[in-house]
This record gives C-alpha cells, sequence and structure tokens, in this order.
C-alpha cells in the first residue's frame, strides 16, 4: 500500500517549547497523569465523516479540499483508499480509535442489499487494517439523515415504511459495529423533531422512536453487543426542535420508556452551547445520573447559532471537561472528534494541524484538570460550602427523618435571618487562572 500523506511524518511529542507546527507540544500519550498514562485517559477517535469524507461543501459553495485520495469518488476503489489514508493517518498521529456512520463508509447503491453487500466488503478490508495497526473502533452509527426518505425522521417519521428501512440501517450498522468490536453505538437524533406541531403528534413519534431503541437493544444483544448505546442530544438543527433536547431530555426519555440501563450519553460540546447549556454543564448532568459515556470532541462559536464543529482550541473549557471526566472516574467511551477543519484550511496538513491542536487541547485539559484535583482548594471550598448538612439540623434534613413543621419551629427559634456562606465565585476563578497560567 502506497503512503499518501508522504510529506507529513508520525507526529512526535516535543514538549511545550517546540515551534515545530507537526509536533505535539503537550499530548504526550505515556505520561503519567493520576496514576495513568495520558492515552488512557484520553482515548482519542477519528470521525470517518469530517476527515475522510466532507470535503468542505457548504450551503453556498462547493468542496474546497480534495478527498479522493487518488481514486475516483463513488466507487468502491475510493472507498478502500478512505480507509487506507485513515489508518496512515490514525497511525501518524497515535489515534487509537474511529468511529464511522454506515454510508461514511461505501457509497449508498440504490438498492439496500447491495450497499450492506459493500458494507460486508470494506469492513473485511477495515478489519485486516485493524489488526495490522492494533487500531479499534470506538462507535458505529446510522446514517438516517441524509438520505431524502429520511426528510420526516426515522424512529419519529409518519411513514411505516420508512421506519422499516432506518430499522434495516440500524440492524446493519450494529451488526457492523460488533463485527468491528465498537465499544459503543451512537443514536444522533438526525432528523428526530419537528418544524411544527401543526402537522406532528409528538407523543406517537416520541413512542416510535422508543419503539425503534428498544428494538436495537434486544437486537444489539442478541448478537454479542455488549457495550453501551448512546443518545447524543442536540437542540435543533436540522430539525427546529429535535426531541433530544439536551441530557436531562435525553435521560428523562431514557427512564420514561425503560431504556436507561442499556444507554448513555455522548456528549458534544458544540451542542451543549447550542441548548444555552455549558459544555461542562452537560457533563455534570450525565455524570450525576450514572449516564456519562462518551464525548464529540469539538467546539462551537458562541457567535454563531448553528453547529460548526471546529477543532477544540479553548483550553479552559477542555479543562472544565477534563475535571469532569476525572471526577467521574473516565469515560467507558472515548473523545471522538466530531470536528472539521475550517473550509479554507484545505489541505492535508491542516487535516494534521486540526488534530495536533484538538489533541494538545485535550492534553493541555488533563494536565490541568489534574492540578486543580491535586491543588485540592476547590473541592475543599465545596466540602465546606455544603458542611452544614453534615452535623445537627442540616444531618436531620439529608437523612430524612425531619418534617416539615419540625424545620419551621426551628426557623422561628432561629430569631434573626441567616445568610448562607459566601459563594466566593472570584476567588475560585482565580484558582482555576492561577493553575491555568502557572
Ligand atoms: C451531528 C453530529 C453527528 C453525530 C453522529 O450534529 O454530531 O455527526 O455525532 O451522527
Ligand atoms: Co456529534
Amino acid at each position: 500500500m502506497k503512503e499518501m500523506f508522504t510529506s507529513i511524518p508520525v507526529i512526535p511529542y516535543e514538549g511545550k517549547d517546540s515551534q515545530n507546527p507537526l509536533a505535539f507540544k503537550y499530548y504526550d500519550a505515556d505520561r503519567i497523569i493520576l496514576g495513568k498514562p495520558m492515552k488512557e485517559h484520553l482515548p482519542f477517535a477519528m470521525a470517518w465523516w469530517h476527515n475522510l469524507c466532507a470535503a468542505g461543501t457548504d450551503m453556498f459553495g462547493r468542496d474546497t479540499a480534495d478527498k479522493s485520495f487518488g481514486a475516483e469518488k463513488g466507487t468502491m476503489e475510493h472507498a478502500k483508499a478512505k480507509v487506507d489514508a485513515g489508518f496512515e493517518f490514525m497511525q501518524k498521529l497515535g489515534v487509537q480509535y474511529f468511529c464511522f456512520h454506515d454510508v461514511d463508509l461505501v457509497p449508498e447503491a440504490d438498492d439496500i442489499k447491495e450497499t450492506n453487500r459493500r458494507l460486508d466488503e470494506i469492513t473485511d478490508y477495515m478489519l485486516v487494517k485493524m489488526k495490522e495497526t492494533g487500531i479499534k473502533c470506538l462507535w458505529g452509527t446510522a446514517n438516517l439523515f441524509s438520505n431524502p426518505r429520511f426528510m420526516n425522521g426515522a424512529g419519529s417519521t409518519n411513514s411505516p415504511e420508512v421506519f422499516c428501512f432506518a430499522a434495516a440501517q440500524i440492524k446493519k450498522a450494529l451488526e457492523l459495529t460488533v463485527k468491528l468490536g465498537g465499544r459503543g453505538y451512537v443514536f444522533w437524533g438526525g432528523r428526530e423533531g419537528y418544524e411544527t406541531l401543526l402537522n406532528t403528534d409528538m407523543k406517537f413519534e416520541q413512542e416510535n422512536i422508543a419503539r425503534l431503541m428498544h428494538m436495537a437493544v434486544d437486537y444489539g444483544r442478541s448478537i454479542g453487543f455488549t457495550g453501551d448505546f448512546y443518545i447524543e442530544p442536540k437542540p435543533k438543527e436540522p430539525m427546529k426542535h429535535q426531541y433530544d433536547f439536551d441530557a436531562a431530555t435525553a435521560i428523562g426519555f431514557l427512564r420514561q420508556y425503560g431504556l436507561d440501563k442499556d444507554f448513555k450519553m455522548n456528549i458534544e460540546a458544540n451542542h451543549a452551547t447550542l441548548a444555552g447549556h455549558t459544555f461542562q454543564h452537560e457533563l455534570r448532568v450525565s455524570a450525576i445520573n450514572g449516564m456519562l459515556g462518551s464525548i464529540d470532541a469539538n467546539q462551537g462559536d458562541l457567535l454563531l447559532g448553528w453547529d460548526t464543529d471546529e477543532f477544540p482550541f479553548n483550553v479552559y473549557e477542555a479543562t472544565m471537561c477534563m475535571y469532569e471526566v476525572l471526577k467521574a472516574g473516565g469515560l467507558t467511551g472515548g473523545f471522538n472528534f466530531d470536528s472539521k477543519n475550517r473550509r479554507p484550511s484545505y489541505t492535508m496538513e491542516d487535516l494534521f494541524h486540526a488534530y495536533i491542536l484538538g489533541m494538545d487541547t485535550f492534553a493541555l485539559g488533563l494536565i490541568k484538570a489534574a492540578a486543580i484535583i491535586e491543588d485540592g482548594r476547590i473541592d475543599a471550598f465545596v466540602a465546606e460550602r455544603y458542611a452544614g448538612y453534615q452535623s445537627g439540623i442540616g444531618a436531620k434534613i439529608v437523612s430524612g427523618e425531619a418534617t416539615l413543621a419540625e424545620l419551621a419551629a426551628y426557623a422561628e427559634s432561629l430569631g434573626d435571618a441567616k445568610l448562607p456562606g459566601s459563594g466566593r465565585q472570584e476567588y475560585l476563578q482565580s484558582i482555576v487562572n492561577q493553575i491555568l497560567f502557572s
């Protein structure tokens, strides 16, 4: 197999003073942080769709990047060239995992049986590469939003025939995920939502999504899938309103329909901010519900109201993300770069720069989050802030023994109104800055 990225070497770690654009400044795979090597804290994954497929087309213009990898697009030769390019790319960067949608892998045929045959062929080829390189699959998914038949959604469609096509794709994508040893299987809502309630039976649509997910769980377990299913919340785009609005909504949905034992969250940074939350908020909501599964590592632009899928460079956000991940004891999934280069950064070298940026940002986030935990001042402050609940009336409230009348009587006995302790937000923020910039 010929080398695709001939001008790019294996990316070395050179440390923070390096000026080499093709070197890591912070991601040092074997460096031990809190007792574990960085590469275990940060199971990075390449997103097949952004890396090997998307070439810059947007609403106003066509491709700027050449992702033909020396083959004619729309052919199986091209599908194979993408595999060659992808594995060389991951190996040169030390990325250990990949994520895929079914139709990222092969050109979709008119007949689903032919698409499935192509998928079998390409995944045989991928398995060979996986064995050669040790690179693994983080998660798989089915694209239930691009084909025109999914214009009204997949599980939420008004058409039972389209629902069956969705079932067929999920069945195959699950089989492929098992074949490739994927750790997880993702449901991003795609077009599961609505444009107007004038034509929408919201209750029925959500029940049908749950039916489809139950069938997926039953089938997945029956063919030996032992990993987690994930919902990837997103509040809008492409639909005006998406049902999996945010983590709290998705967790409520999973509990309502009895899916919570099999599913966790795949939290995407850009989706969090579209929902009006911080990335950290979505991670915390998932973690406290025992459902922090995996992360789509990217970044949005707060001045824009859509999903820009930028490579993450905000170290403050990455630090707060890694703080949540460390506190949650790690992920069962990993960090998938659901990110794309800006359209004018169209060369293959830019793709390497993008991953170096993303991986270094999360490495730095990990280092700084560990430092915040080791420093201990923030944890100590939070513990102290709630210390009143450890004894006296506070402990009685927590134990569930107290009654409303008893508490009212206690309040009367206090006389003067009592203020809670200061929140000390500015002090805590200055600790974070001190650690970030030291
Ligand atoms: C879309 C998105 C998807 C999912 C996988 O916003 O994030 O790429 O990650 O379907
Ligand atoms: Co995503």
